[in-house]
Formats: structure tokens, C-alpha cells, sequence
């Protein structure tokens, strides 16, 4: 069975939803970052990292391309056109997305204190905001990327709900109302129940 390491309240709650879309069964270790838990499967402390038998992965997107092609679900198959486009959705959700509201998380609570510019939270709520206007000017359609929920619907609605829990702007009605149903989901319920 799988193991996934990391609590829900970090990137380890996307490899959870991803394996209750997919109705895998796994055993959770909620570790916090830098735990031993943590430690013991990443040596830089980082969550999540996935325990598949003798194999540990680490980083979030890595683990779910690695589940999505595994077991065939989630995913356009790789070396396809299809998969090109879905890819190109993910690396922009990595860079306009999660890599933005990182840089905040870097400098509200992760840096050591010397070390943050809180001013420039300013700029980067001001900068999500372009991204998730660009996004939804791009949707056209219940799903990301085709006709069927795949892997960047799970990145984009946690990165969605990560801006709300940093304080973040609301994102524009149609995100939000795309955010909203892909919560309503029973795989992802069974992952906030924990
Ligand atoms: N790109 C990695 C980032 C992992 C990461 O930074 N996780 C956070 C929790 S969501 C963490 O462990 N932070 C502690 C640290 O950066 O030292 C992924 O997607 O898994």
C-alpha cells in the first residue's frame, strides 16, 4: 500500500486527493515539514514525499505525474500532444501559481525573521491576481484541460485554496465557481476529513 508522508495542511493534501480520485488505498503520516518523519523520507525535510515499496518520491507534482502514469488516470497519456498541453497548464500553475504563493508563505513564516520582506506580499497578492484573471480567461469548460478532471485541476483548486487560507484576494467569480465544484467532490471531502 502507499504511503503518503506530510500533513494535509501542505502540498501533501494534492497526492491525497489524487489517490482517493483514483480509489487507492494508502496509509497517511500526517509528518509536519522537518519532523523526523519528514526527515527520515527527504533529507531536506520537505512534505510530501511517497513511500511506493522500497521507492521514496518526493515533490508534489513529480509524485502525481508518477501516480497519474502509473495507473493510467488523471493523465493524457506521455509522448502525446495532448500531454504536451496539459503539461504546459502544470508548469504554468508551478510558476504563476504555487511558485507565487510560496515566495509569501518564504517571507510570512518560513524565512528566519532577518531575512523576510514583508512588503512584498503587496506585489505578489497583486501578481496571483493577473495569473487567476489570465487562467480564467482560459477556461472554457468544468476541467482545465479537456473534458475530464485531470492532474492541473487538482494543483490549480489547491493552489486556489491556499490564497484564500494566505489572506490572498478572492479570485474572480468563475474561478471561484470552478474552485467550489472540484471541492464538492467526494475524493476531495475524504481528504479534508482527515
Ligand atoms: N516543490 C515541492 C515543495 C515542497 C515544500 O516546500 N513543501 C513545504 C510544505 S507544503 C515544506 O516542506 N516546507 C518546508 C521547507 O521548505 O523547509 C513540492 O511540490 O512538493
Amino acid at each position: 500500500m502507499y504511503k503518503v508522508i506530510g500533513a494535509t495542511k501542505s502540498r501533501s493534501f494534492r497526492v491525497m486527493w489524487m489517490l482517493e480520485e483514483m480509489g487507492l488505498p494508502y496509509e497517511h503520516i500526517p509528518a509536519t515539514p522537518h519532523s523526523p518523519e519528514a526527515l527520515a523520507h527527504n533529507p531536506t525535510g520537505k512534505v510530501p514525499a511517497l513511500v511506493d515499496g522500497d521507492d521514496v518520491l518526493t515533490d508534489s507534482v513529480a509524485i502525481m505525474t508518477y501516480l497519474a502514469d502509473k495507473h493510467g488516470q488523471l493523465t493524457a497519456p506521455a509522448g502525446t500532444p495532448a500531454r504536451a498541453r496539459q503539461d504546459a497548464m502544470t508548469f504554468w500553475l508551478l510558476d504563476e501559481f504555487d511558485a507565487i504563493l510560496w515566495a509569501a508563505a518564504k517571507h510570512s513564516f518560513v524565512f528566519p525573521k532577518d531575512q523576510r520582506v514583508p512588503q512584498i506580499k503587496d506585489s505578489l497578492k497583486a501578481e496571483f491576481a493577473r495569473s487567476a484573471a489570465v487562467l480564467e480567461s482560459r477556461m472554457n469548460g468544468p476541467f482545465l484541460v479537456g473534458d475530464t478532471l485531470s492532474l492541473p485541476d487538482i494543483l490549480a483548486c489547491h493552489c486556489i485554496n491556499w490564497s484564500i487560507g494566505a489572506g490572498f484576494p478572492q479570485v474572480g467569480d468563475g474561478l471561484a465557481a470552478y474552485a467550489k465544484a472540484l471541492r464538492a467532490r467526494p475524493a476531495f471531502r475524504a481528504v479534508a476529513a482527515r
